[in-house]
Formats: C-alpha cells, structure tokens, sequence
C-alpha cells in the first residue's frame, strides 16, 4: 500500500511546484511598455521630447555642461553623444538658428533626435535604454 502511495505523493509534489511557478508574476511589475516612470510621465510606454527634456532638466545635465554658467553652450561645453558625430559636426547639425551657441531646447533635441533611431518622433523602451547605456559610457552627466 505504502508502495503505491509514493507515486502519488510524488505527483502531488510536481503538481505543487507548477502551480507554484505558474503563479509568478510574468514580469516585475512597473511602467508601461518598459519605459521607467522617470522618463514617461504621463505613463503612455513611450517618451515624448517634453517628457525627455523634463527628466535631463531634472537631472541638472545642461547646467551641468553649461561651465561658465553663462546659460549658453559653446563649441568646448558642448556634449554631443558619439553617434551624433564629432563635436564640431553635432554643434553645426544642432545649432537650428547658427548663432555662436547651442541653448537648452537645440541640445535636447539633438539628444533625443540621436536616439530616436525609428525616427516617429518618440522614444520607445529600447531607444530610452540605448540612451541610459550609452550615457553611462560616455558620462553623459559626469
Ligand atoms: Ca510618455
Ligand atoms: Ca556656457
Ligand atoms: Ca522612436
């Protein structure tokens, strides 16, 4: 009897352990679409230019680069990310109005246009984690 009992207590066991994996969560939960909450305010999975610049305001990245503090980027202060090309040809790509500096709205979009590889004007989990990989590389906010 005992014999025949195993099996079963067995197969009770198995069973448990399913349904004890089925029952995870299939992903952590968290922002929609992957995009971390820090990025996508409005929680739509996705990263408007609004939304980018907010956040890199929030982390202080332009007073940051902005050395003399004059509020204005120069040639030297700015900080374009390598996939942009070298600094000269980031600066003359992103100065939309050719004066002698780069202010906060030409660098964001520079930014944020670098990144959005699909180009349909967002950034989606994987363009935003491109961003947050790469910026961490090249410090971005050092
Ligand atoms: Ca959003
Ligand atoms: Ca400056
Ligand atoms: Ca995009």
């Amino acid at each position: 009897m005992t014999d025949r009992t195993r099996p079963a207590a067995a197969a009770l066991a198995l069973g448990s352990l399913l349904v004890a994996a089925a029952s995870l969560p299939a992903a952590p939960a968290g922002a929609a679409g992957g995009v971390p909450s820090a990025w996508d305010r409005d929680g739509d999975g996705r990263v408007s230019r609004a939304e980018y610049r907010a956040e890199m305001a929030r982390r202080g990245a332009y007073a940051r680069w902005d050395r003399d503090g004059d509020g204005r980027l120069s040639r030297e202060e700015l900080r374009a990310p390598r996939r942009a090309g070298q600094r000269g040809g980031a600066f003359a790509a992103w100065n939309a109005d050719d004066n002698d500096w780069i202010d906060e709205r030409e660098v964001m979009n520079g930014y944020f246009d670098s990144y959005d590889t699909n180009g349909d004007l967002w950034l989606d989990s994987e363009e935003i984690g491109e961003f947050e990989n790469e910026s961490r590389i090249e410090g971005v906010y050092d």
